[in-house]
């Protein structure tokens, strides 16, 4: 065979395997034997030295015309492979822009915050006010002007967050002060319920701690009385729990209000009947309508306070009140 016979044939046989490639990664596995440096078009060029000088200069151009054509034929085929692998993937891996996306992890009211708006959606619908007050207070508001004298247990260190400022100023131990505020800036006939986080030195356990919430409410009129205050209360817990409970007052004692009482309210469950008790109430003390500026001979008030821990507790069946404070997001979402 001339070198121009055999030249042609491992052309060819390159051009066959280039052409054969049916994707890039066959095509990559053809570069050696077709274009690397112990390629058979390249075995050629080392054999040049063989030939008698006058032939090299013709011999060394074929040779690299062939050598040309095969890489001019290899990189058009790498182009035609890529372009049809793209084409495919592009039909194929098509982003489906109308799929909805992925469920962002959205936050939920905590149970407490659900159990307060309901309450106070309540006592809206009843033609309360909702009032708010600061939680640093003065000792005359928390104390003195509800009648809470300066010898009270309630008002010793052991009981009371008092602050360590120039200004002085405590925790407020209740929200009853918000109660104070407003009845110094409104006259009667007022209604308002006030909720709010309030604090107290406690030893902490499952059942104490020493951050907690009320909801408080007063009612100052002409004529008021204890019956208004137990219609009041029976009304706000049927509409939180249920109609078939009952309420009973028990005999107690508030510095605030005379007469006080303790509030039971009668549960049905599956166990049977249980009286639990939800709070205190009683008629707002004549002392404590005076240091407003409010005539007891011509007004008179009933108040009542219970912890909200405890209605939210009772509304979602609730063990402890500690979880409540812990923040564990997998806790807070089942009450969404
Ligand atoms: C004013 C006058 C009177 C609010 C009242 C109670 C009875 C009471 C406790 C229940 C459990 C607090 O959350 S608790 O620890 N509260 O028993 N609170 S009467 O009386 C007032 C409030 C404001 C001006």
């Amino acid at each position: 065979m001339s070198l121009n016979e055999e030249l042609k044939t491992t052309e060819d046989a390159a051009l066959a395997k280039i052409g054969a490639a049916g994707d890039v990664a066959a095509l990559e596995r053809v570069r050696p034997e077709a274009l690397g440096k112990s390629s058979a078009l390249r075995g050629f060029l080392r054999q040049l030295g063989k030939l008698p000088a006058e032939e090299r200069p013709e011999a060394g151009r074929v040779i690299n015309e062939a050598q040309a054509r095969v890489e001019a034929a290899f990189e058009e085929k790498l182009a035609t492979l890529r372009d049809a692998e793209l084409a495919r993937r592009l039909d194929t891996e098509r982003v489906d822009v109308t799929m909805p996306p992925p469920r962002p992890i959205t936050g939920s009211l905590h149970p407490l915050t659900l159990t307060r708006r309901e309450v106070e959606r309540i006592f809206i619908s009843m033609g309360y006010e909702v009032a708010e007050g600061p939680e640093i207070e003065t000792e005359y508001n928390n104390f003195d002007a509800l009648n809470i004298k300066a010898d009270h247990p309630a008002r010793d260190m052991h009981d009371t967050f008092y602050l360590d400022t120039p200004a002085g100023g405590i925790l407020r131990t209740h929200t009853s002060p918000v109660q104070i505020r407003y009845m110094l800036k409104h006259k009667p006939p007022l209604a308002i319920i006030a909720p709010g986080r309030v604090f107290r030195v406690d030893d902490v356990d499952a059942t104490h701690s020493p951050v907690f919430h009320q909801v408080e409410g007063l009612l100052v009129d002409k004529k008021v009385s204890m019956a208004h205050l137990k219609s009041t209360l029976i009304e706000f817990l049927r509409a939180l729990y249920s109609d078939d409970i009952e309420i009973r007052f028990r005999p107690s004692y508030f510095p605030f209000t005379e007469p006080s009482a303790e509030i039971d309210m009668k549960w049905r469950s599956g166990k049977g009947d249980t009286w639990l008790e939800m709070g205190g109430a009683g008629m707002v003390h004549p002392n404590v309508l005076r240091n407003v500026g409010i005539d007891p001979a011509e007004y008179s008030g009933f108040a009542f306070g219970c912890g909200l821990e405890r209605l939210a507790m009772l509304r979602y069946g609730l063990s402890a009140m500690r979880p409540l404070y812990e923040n564990d997001i997998r806790y807070l979402r089942q009450f969404r």
